[in-house]
């Protein structure tokens, strides 16, 4: 393949500091030297300009940032457009989940109908009115299927960028009131925990990836490494108990290899500053690794 990495240094859609160095903390842990070694032909684009907290200020508590949050997306969506123009595969690094909306816009633009595979701990379903904590990067899935603010709504000019029966949700396990209730209305598909423990990875995958790929003309892969239990992914904002294991990640990652339906991807929420010696880093290059093919034989 022909991948093309963007960093994307983004810490204002959360709480927590340090997320923006996940950009730096992942290609630290190797990432365009595994892809190389794969076979693909890697470039990497650097860093877009994200502005800091510091010189930010937040207009609106149940959106956070949402002027910068917007602008920084916009240019995201347009550089990963370029990417796509260039018959390469957009490959996206945070900084935390509110560059999805910029990613997805800048991808979908290209197909007529995109799928989407949000592997996460969270549905990132909430509005401005459902959101218990104003943080942008728990909205990025409902902004890209068209629900929320206009400026993250119509990020790239055009809404909405995906169909609720385009998407799945894996490794979910915490959702907030208005989150289940948009799943209901939108009949989304989600696996979770339970799901994954009582049907195995490899039967939520084979379903994953037929509800994905039906009807659909490309697949985004946007993972959020607190999907993974926080015991294998310590360096992650918003950690959850009880979630995906390191090998069933793996196990995800080979089977979408296998059934080589991506067309673009990103790994997001690194938080450097809250990891164990890059431990976090390392598992997202490591779930590269099999997602673009490398096997163990
Ligand atoms: C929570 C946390 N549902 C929120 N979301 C996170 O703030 O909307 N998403 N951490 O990854
Ligand atoms: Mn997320
Ligand atoms: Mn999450
Ligand atoms: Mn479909």
């Amino acid at each position: 393949k022909l991948i093309s990495i963007i960093g994307m240094p983004m810490d204002l859609g959360q709480g927590r500091r340090g997320v923006d160095m996940g950009p730096s903390a992942i290609r630290y842990a190797a990432a365009q030297d595994e892809l190389i070694r794969l076979g693909h032909d890697v470039e990497d684009l650097g860093n877009l300009p994200v502005p800091s907290p510091e010189s930010s200020i937040i207009e609106n508590q149940n959106l956070k940032y949402l002027k910068e949050v917007a602008e920084a997306c916009e240019q995201l969506a347009e550089t990963v457009s370029q990417v796509v123009e260039r018959g390469r595969f957009p490959l996206v690094f945070g900084g935390d989940h509110s560059i999805a909306i910029g990613t997805i816009a800048g991808v979908a633009k290209h197909y007529k109908n995109l799928g989407v595979i949000w592997y996460d701990a969270h549905g990132d379903l909430n509005t401005e009115e459902t959101s218990p904590s104003g943080n942008i990067h728990g909205m990025s899935l409902a902004a890209s299927l068209g629900v929320g603010h206009p400026s993250l709504v119509q990020c790239g000019g055009y809404a909405p960028k995906v169909r609720p029966e385009n998407i799945v949700l894996i490794g979910t396990r915490e959702l907030d009131p208005g989150e289940k209730e948009l799943i209901r209305q939108l009949g989304i598909r989600v696996f979770t925990m339970h799901e994954i423990d009582r049907l195995g990875m490899a039967r939520v995958m084979d379903e994953a990836i037929h509800i994905v790929s039906k009807d659909t003309d490309g697949v985004h892969l946007s993972l959020d490494l607190d999907g993974l239990d926080p015991k294998d992914c310590p360096g992650v904002g918003t950690p959850v108990p009880g979630g995906i294991s390191y090998r069933e990640s793996h196990l995800a990652m080979e089977i979408l290899a296998e059934a080589n339906i991506l067309t673009s991807a990103e790994f997001v929420e690194v938080n450097p500053i809250l990891d164990q010696a890059n431990q976090t880093a390392k598992v997202a290059v490591a779930l590269m690794g099999s997602a673009f093919g490398k096997k163990i034989l």
